[in-house]
């Protein structure tokens, strides 16, 4: 029996349909998307820490609700991930806890400080702009209720990227003073997020497999590529200078080449040893135990519920 359903999967995958909660799968293909959810659930709920630190001093009326209501999008974007996530047996408290002790990780690029308002402009411009290239093709996922998440996400990261980009336009068309604040943030922000899109292909365990269930439908690298390449016209008609001096248009390739991230940076910051893990996480779990008391209540109000309606 169980060859069979392991056959059945087998053709789903290779006829690029979609699997779906209640079909059978294999374990290790349950346990890859419980993984790679989990972090990317945690990523968006980490996420609003670095920006949200500048809701309360944005420098103007308008810049503070667009940047209340992005912060609130990536809210949203981690339910929706811990709800498919939940899809396959996983259980959200448990994730929570995982994330908290350290034993479940989030995204690299969420360790990293924002000093300057030019931050919140380059985070929607670089970082959102690689979850874009990264998660465009999630939206094929063969995992149904993932890829099916990733559509809406991805609409309103893209809103994101350009709302960063729009930022850093005003700035650019400001004082000297901000113009270098932006080409500082620049600096700071671009090789972190290369690193984004993870370890070199030839370092990367779970590609292939990923691969070969169309999980993933691009390699790490190839997908680094893609960002550089979206993203150097963008530099250019910003105004700004990417701090890589080996980035030039490859004419034969049709394609930038490009200098080498730091992945020793990326393996460090990875294993808890980033500028602001620390922070990042304390923080994350003082809000969970400072919430404590609003589970408890909701879940006493909806046992009470409950035994209302058995009346
Ligand atoms: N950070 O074999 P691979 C956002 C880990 S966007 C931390 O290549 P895989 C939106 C990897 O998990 C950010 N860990 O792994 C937003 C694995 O560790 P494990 C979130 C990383 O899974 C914007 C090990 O290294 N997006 O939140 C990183 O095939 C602005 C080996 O790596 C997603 O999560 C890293 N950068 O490929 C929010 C997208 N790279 O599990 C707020 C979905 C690698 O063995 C503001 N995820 N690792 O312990 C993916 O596409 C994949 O999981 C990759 C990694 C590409 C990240």
């Amino acid at each position: 029996h169980e060859e069979e359903l392991s056959a059945h999967f087998d053709a789903t995958i290779a006829r690029d349909q979609r699997v779906e909660p209640r079909d059978w799968m294999p374990e290790a293909y349950r346990r890859t998307l419980v993984r790679q959810i989990a972090q990317h659930a945690h990523s968006e709920i980490i996420g609003m820490q670095p920006e949200g630190d500048w809701i309360t001093k944005a420098p103007s009326l308008r810049r503070k609700s667009i940047l209340f209501a992005k912060v609130q999008d990536e809210a949203g974007h981690g339910l929706y991930l811990y709800s498919a996530a939940e899809t396959l047996g996983a259980d959200r408290a448990e994730l929570t806890e995982m994330l908290i002790e350290g034993r479940q990780k989030y995204s690299s690029i969420f360790n990293y400080p924002t000093p300057t308002f030019a931050d919140v402009g380059v985070i929607g411009w670089f970082v959102d702009g690689a979850a874009i290239c990264n998660q465009v093709p999630l939206c094929r996922c063969s995992y149904g209720p993932y890829a099916r998440a990733m559509i809406r996400v991805c609409k309103e990261e893209s809103f994101h990227q350009r709302q960063g980009y729009e930022l850093l336009m005003t700035m650019m068309r400001g004082t000297e003073a901000q113009r270098r604040m932006v080409q500082e943030a620049v600096d700071r922000w671009w090789w972190p997020s290369l690193m984004m899109f993870g370890p070199p292909d030839g370092d990367s365990p779970h590609s292939a497999k990923s691969m070969a269930w169309r999980i993933k439908r691009h390699s790490n690298d190839e997908l680094r590529q893609r960002f550089v390449d979206m993203t150097v016209p963008q530099a250019e008609h910003l105004g700004v200078t990417l701090p890589d001096p080996e980035l030039r248009w490859n004419e034969e390739r049709g394609r930038h080449d490009f200098g080498t991230p730091d992945f020793e940076e990326l393996k460090q910051v990875i294993s808890g040893n980033g500028p602001c893990n620390a922070e990042r996480v304390a923080r994350r779990r003082s809000a969970h135990e400072n919430g404590a008391w609003v589970r408890e209540a909701a879940a006493a109000h909806a046992a009470r519920h409950a035994g209302d309606r058995g009346k």
